[in-house]
């Protein structure tokens, strides 16, 4: 026993009395203030990889938690025409995604990680004024779990490219023929008669990007954003091909007269746009092929879209219909609208096909 003493006696022989306690609570001190610095620095979403990787892998939306860091929270209960316009790039941008459709998803889940998306699936940057209005048409029938995909991986995409957005579902009523650029025309006029957009988004359903900077904004002409699609091996079919998402401003849009009524079933109305678009010569934009890559849900030709047999013939004269058949002829029937958390469904009776 006292020999085990010995070495401590020593050590407070040979320091100063109280020396090696001061030093130790210097140590713990020091120790403590590196720890708040890592944190603070953690926390301020500062880029570290350790956080990019979460966020590339978690679709959630980070937005309100790097934000709320950077800027007093007085901001957000000012008006929108106070706020400084939103950055040419958004910061919140982080590149590649990774995009799968193999896991099952939970619409309530979805609503729960976008707390920020208001009813009928609006969204309105809180910290800086968006540069663009942009409504999003999806045409649609029938596709419940394709839809449940694109709201859980377009929502976080769309918030971090800070637009100010609306998701439009233009719902086909019944079960006659499918008619995809009549349902882009009536979202179009029914977005509008709901707020000011600028810009309009047509997209389809199963298709994702992999990539959240391509934008869904408009630019100086007309753009397409699925410049790179997975099924035609990450390419285009061909050079005109204006398939799958697009966009339009409101005055490229009215510039061609929106777009055909007479496609019924599958094909051809794309070929007619961008037939439109070049015929009153405009050209079309694209994201290079790195950043245009997408992903589409595979899945089995629809009932009643069966490929259109005239495509053909309508598409050798859109240059000579596309002034009467258009925006300027559209007519239909609202049957529903109905504002969901995440989206606004708006179910229309469209009518058919002259026989
Ligand atoms: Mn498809």
């Amino acid at each position: 026993m006292k020999e085990s003493l010995l070495p401590v006696s020593n050590v407070t022989a040979v320091l100063p009395g109280g020396f090696l306690h001061k030093a130790c609570k210097f140590l713990v001190a020091f120790c403590a203030l590196h720890l708040c610095v890592v944190l603070i620095y953690y926390l301020s979403g500062a880029d570290f990889y350790i956080l990019q990787y979460f966020r590339r892998n978690q679709q959630f939306q980070n937005d309100t938690i790097i934000n709320s860091t950077l800027l007093p929270t007085a901001i957000s209960t000012k008006g929108i025409e106070e706020l400084n316009d939103c950055p040419t790039t958004s910061p919140l941008l982080v590149g590649p995604l990774n995009i799968v459709f193999s896991m099952p998803l939970d619409l309530e889940d979805i609503r729960k990680t976008n707390p920020d998306v208001t009813d009928g699936g609006h969204y309105i940057p809180k910290n800086c004024k968006a540069l663009q209005k942009v409504a999003i048409i999806i045409p649609f029938r029938n596709r419940d779990d394709h839809l449940k995909y694109w709201l859980h991986y377009m929502h976080p995409i769309l918030q971090r490219q800070q637009l100010d957005y609306g998701v439009y579902v233009i719902n086909q009523d019944g079960d006659k023929t499918f008619n995809r650029a009549k349902l882009l025309n009536i979202g179009y006029v029914e977005s509008l008669k709901e707020y000011a957009y600028d810009c309009f988004v047509f997209s389809d359903v199963d298709l994702i990007p992999m990539d959240d900077r391509n934008i869904y904004k408009c630019f100086k002409q007309p753009r397409h954003l699925s410049a790179a699609m997975d099924k035609f091996g990450f390419g285009l079919p061909y050079n005109q091909y204006f398939g799958g998402v697009s966009a339009l401003s409101k005055n490229q849009f009215l510039e061609i007269n929106g777009f055909p009524n007479n496609y019924w079933g599958w094909g051809g109305e794309d070929d007619d746009i961008y037939n439109r678009i070049a015929s009153r010569s405009m050209y079309i934009s694209r994201p290079d092929t790195l950043t245009g890559r997408c992903r589409m849900i595979r899945h089995n030709r629809d009932n009643k879209n069966e490929p259109n047999p005239q495509r053909f013939d309508l598409l050798a004269h859109t240059r000579q219909t596309m002034n009467s058949d258009g925006i300027n002829s559209l007519s239909y029937k609202v049957v529903c609208t109905t504002r969901f958390p995440l989206y606004t469904n708006i179910t229309v009776d469209i009518g058919l096909p002259p026989s």
